[in-house]
């Protein structure tokens, strides 16, 4: 089996789960670096694919399997991404947003979070901002981050920012953006605290805000 990352890529392309299971495991005993095979192998691809389906070269069932290939390979890099924390840092409430079932990006921030020593509650997808609410106020985090893949659902963010607002919950929580479609701007305008781009900057900018926090608390 060939290991290198265009070959991981275009198996996840062409939507060859085990193949592309294969080449991974093959890439990681050969010492591939296991960040760059999620960057220029999974995430890559994904970008091809949505690439291909707006130019009507793929269509929704080519994207379904590229994404359930990419889902399979997940897993076996997990392990090589992330650490184990030694103890928790705080407590993250995360979802893909209310008429979203995209997670896979979702999935690798709560993963890159949990292997960062947060503790980590995953809504699932199509969250919806009442829920949001309720679990802020059962299991009071310090993050609230959401997910959107889609433009359209970007407005379940801003409704879930307001819910949080007229709950009287606001102030409680950090609340983070993120997904393809999602710009800085936009955050600012809904009134989130921050955006990232990907999970290693969303673990950057969650540990950021939480040693303030911490010094705070030490005087
Ligand atoms: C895979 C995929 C699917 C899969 C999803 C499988 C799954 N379990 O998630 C399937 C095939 C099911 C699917 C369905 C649909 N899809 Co789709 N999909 C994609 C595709 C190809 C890749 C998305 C992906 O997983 N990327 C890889 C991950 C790792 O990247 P990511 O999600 O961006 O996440 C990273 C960062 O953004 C960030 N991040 C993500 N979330 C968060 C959250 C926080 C808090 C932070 C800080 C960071 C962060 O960190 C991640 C890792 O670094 C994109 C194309 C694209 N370019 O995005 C289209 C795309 C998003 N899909 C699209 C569409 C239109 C659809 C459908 C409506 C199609 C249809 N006609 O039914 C449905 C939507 C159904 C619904 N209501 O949700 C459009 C959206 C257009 C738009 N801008 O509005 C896109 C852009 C394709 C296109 N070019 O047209 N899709």
């Amino acid at each position: 089996m060939s290991a290198d990352i265009e070959t991981i890529k275009n198996l996840v392309i062409r939507g060859k789960k085990a193949d592309a299971v294969a080449a991974t495991q093959a890439a990681l005993a050969q010492k591939v670096d296991p960040a760059a095979i999620m960057r220029d192998g999974l995430i890559a691809a994904m970008a091809v694919v949505g690439e291909k389906y707006s130019t009507g070269e793929f269509f929704l069932p080519q994207m379904m399997i590229a994404a359930r290939a990419m889902t399979e390979v997940v897993p076996v890099l997990k392990p090589h991404l992330v650490g184990e924390a030694a103890e928790k840092k705080g407590k993250v409430v995360l979802g893909t947003v209310q008429g979203d079932f995209h997670d896979i990006g979702k999935n690798i921030v709560g993963m890159m979070l949990e292997g960062a020593g947060y503790e980590v509650v995953d809504l699932g997808v199509d969250v919806q901002p009442e829920k949001f609410v309720e679990v802020v106020k059962s299991q009071s985090p310090q993050f609230v981050l959401m997910s959107a893949l889609i433009t359209l659902t970007m407005e379940s963010m801003r409704r879930t920012v307001e819910a949080l607002q007229a709950s009287g919950l606001r102030s409680s929580v950090k609340i983070g953006v993120g997904g393809a479609p999602l710009t800085d701007k936009f955050a600012k305008e809904i009134g989130a605290d921050f955006y990232s781009e990907d999970a290693y900057k969303c673990v950057q900018v969650c540990n950021g805000i939480l040693r303030p926090v911490h010094s705070n608390q030490a005087h």
